[in-house]
């Protein structure tokens, strides 16, 4: 479709399931996290999912068990997929890989403080990730170029935040590999949804 994924990081659930509406046939994923989870509860999910597939997105980072017992609580209520932080290491991944479903890792984030930790050990949670079995990474699109990067060492499937709000471009990020851009408050902020997921659609080809 378009390579879009839309972060519904709103909080009333009537606001996401309009945005979700005017993203039908528009948007590959609807990504669902804690704004809207915690105001509505893991329902909200079977809701998106008849709509538009979603990927949760609680950035899971826990000792296998619990990281197991979150995910599979998650996948229950129709979701596409999950995220999951790398940085927890190995055990914790496969422990996750166990189950059915899209499998994304967080391996460098989009905001400044990224570089603090998560970046100078971001290629060794690539390699984990592609070892393991994952589906994906999520790479910044503030740093185009590491999603070169970690597409070559991995070889795995690139979804990108950090367009819009956070500066990054559209077209830039698909430049460099990503196979979706994440946007969140370029849509959810507008008063026009749908207008602004067409702009942007219409940017990532420029
Ligand atoms: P926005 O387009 O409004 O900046 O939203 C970006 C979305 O991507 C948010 O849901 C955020 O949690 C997520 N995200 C990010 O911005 N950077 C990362 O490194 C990882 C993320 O999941």
């Amino acid at each position: 479709m378009g390579n879009l994924i839309i972060a519904l990081d709103v909080e009333d659930p009537e606001n996401a399931l309009n945005i979700t509406k005017s993203a039908i046939g528009l948007a590959d994923y609807v990504k669902v996290g804690y704004p809207l989870i915690l105001n509505s509860g893991l329902s909200i999910v079977s809701k998106i999912s008849k709509m538009v597939p979603v990927i949760v997105d609680l950035k899971i980072a826990d000792i296998p068990d619990v990281s197991f017992n979150i995910a599979n609580k998650i996948m229950s209520y129709g979701a596409a997929g999950f995220i999951a932080h790398g940085f927890v290491g190995k055990d914790v991944l496969e422990r996750l890989r166990v189950i059915k479903g899209e499998m994304y890792v967080v391996a460098e984030m989009s905001h400044p403080g990224s570089l603090d930790f998560i970046t100078p050990v971001s290629e060794k949670i690539a390699l984990m990730a592609r070892e393991i079995g994952a589906d994906g990474l999520v790479a910044p699109a503030t740093r185009p170029e590491r999603i070169k990067r970690l597409k070559d060492i991995s070889k795995l499937k690139i979804i990108s935040p950090g367009v819009g709000a956070q500066g990054g471009s559209p077209s830039e990020a698909i430049k460099w590999g990503a196979d979706y851009i994440i946007v969140g408050r370029s849509i959810t902020s507008s008063s026009n949804p749908k207008e602004a997921i067409l702009k942007l659609l219409n940017e990532m080809k420029h």
